[in-house]
């Protein structure tokens, strides 16, 4: 891995053309994605199949010789391995049969087993296998706050009315839970470590659910508990972490910790103030607003360059967009973005 630009910027060291990689960059835009996707009814068949999987990781480093391959899988894998019966039905978001709705829901729960995710493990080294030598491989997880969203209500949602009754109602119960959540994100990050990826990434995508001091108490206590247990651990000591926080209510300067090796910034965040504060502490990723790929090839190109000439100074810079990439949009697009990065 010393030629990846991508580690290379994770060690808060200079490149001159920097490594690009993208948030969902498989998935549902790219028509090589539709062709394997159609076979399966259901979203999650589809990432209990290593070989699959490998498949659809590699479809946008081929496309676009990407500077990092994320695992293809998804963050309610372990929801699901709690047995709370996630499916993705045709044309529909995540539905779990057996949310969280009650704390006696959350007393009822076995143990949870990492062997129920054996099917990641070994798409993390199908993956590996398939990748180019100096292509690092990054796993994932969802924030213990994230996963406790979707548990509770049962699948994605505008308001997450329930989650925040919950949250009124059982305070105590519902910290018990996210405490479940982040042994459980702990050994699972483990696994994907020891079969091979390069670097973990973790998604806090409803830290916007979390005003005032609850984004502390609900979300960042349980994040910086799991990052804690990843520092502990011999086997995952050195591994670079990565944290998406989701238009927090905070300050980002005022989130990060020092376990973190680097932020990747949503679309919203002033990417030019953050990275005066954060310059030779953190590396940063990020931001372009996925929305920017909509537009014409001269406003991709543009909005492109003008991040890399802000960030051309910063060690340990990595373009990213600044959420996941939707299936509305032209891989064409794609490229011009890729493009403008390399020019
Ligand atoms: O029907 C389909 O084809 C499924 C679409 C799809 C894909 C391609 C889903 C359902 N998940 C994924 C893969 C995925 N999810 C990856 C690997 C692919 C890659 O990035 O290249 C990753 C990293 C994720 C992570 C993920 N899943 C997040 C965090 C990132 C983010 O966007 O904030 C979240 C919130 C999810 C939940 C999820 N999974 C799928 C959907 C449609 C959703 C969102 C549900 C909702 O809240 O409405």
């Amino acid at each position: 891995m010393k030629n990846s630009k991508f580690i290379k910027a994770l060690n808060l060291q200079a490149n001159s053309i920097p490594p690009v990689w993208f948030m969902r960059q498989a998935g549902r835009y790219l028509p090589e994605y539709q062709k394997i996707r159609k076979n399966y009814t259901n979203f999650l068949d589809m990432c209990k199949q290593p070989r699959t999987c490998a498949e659809l990781a590699l479809q946008p480093i081929d496309r676009f010789g990407l500077d990092a391959s994320i695992l293809f899988s998804d963050i309610l894998t372990i929801p699901d391995a709690l047995n709370l019966g996630l499916a993705f039905h045709e044309g529909e978001g995540p539905k779990f049969s057996n949310p969280i709705s009650s704390p006696q829901d959350i007393q009822k729960l076995l143990p949870f087993d990492i062997n129920n995710l054996n099917y990641v493990f070994k798409a993390v080294e199908e993956t590996k296998n398939q990748l180019p030598q100096d292509t690092p491989l990054i796993g994932f997880c969802g924030s213990p706050w994230t996963l406790a969203a979707y548990s509770i209500e049962g699948g994605g949602s505008k308001d997450f009315h329930k989650t925040h009754a919950f949250m009124r109602e059982h305070p105590k119960e519902l910290q018990n839970f996210l405490e479940i959540l982040s042994k459980a994100c702990f050994e699972y990050l483990r696994q994907q470590v020891m079969s091979g990826v390069n670097a973990i990434q973790i998604f806090d995508s409803w830290a916007d659910l979390l005003s005032g001091d609850n984004l502390e108490t609900f979300s960042l206590k349980y994040t910086r508990m799991l990052c804690k247990l990843l520092k502990e651990d011999p086997v995952t000591a050195d591994i670079p972490i990565i944290l998406f926080e989701k238009s927090p209510n905070k300050k980002l300067e005022d989130i990060v910790f020092k376990e973190i090796t680097c932020v990747s910034l949503y679309w919203q965040e002033d990417i030019e103030s953050i990275s005066k504060n954060f310059k030779d502490q953190y590396a940063i990723q990020g931001n372009l607003d996925p929305k920017v790929l909509l537009k014409s090839d001269e406003s991709i190109w543009e909005a492109t360059q003008r991040i890399c000439n802000i960030m051309k100074e910063y060690p340990g810079f990595i373009f990213n967009l600044g959420h996941g990439i939707t299936p509305d949009i032209d891989p064409n697009k794609v490229q011009v973005m890729v493009d403008a990065i390399r020019q």
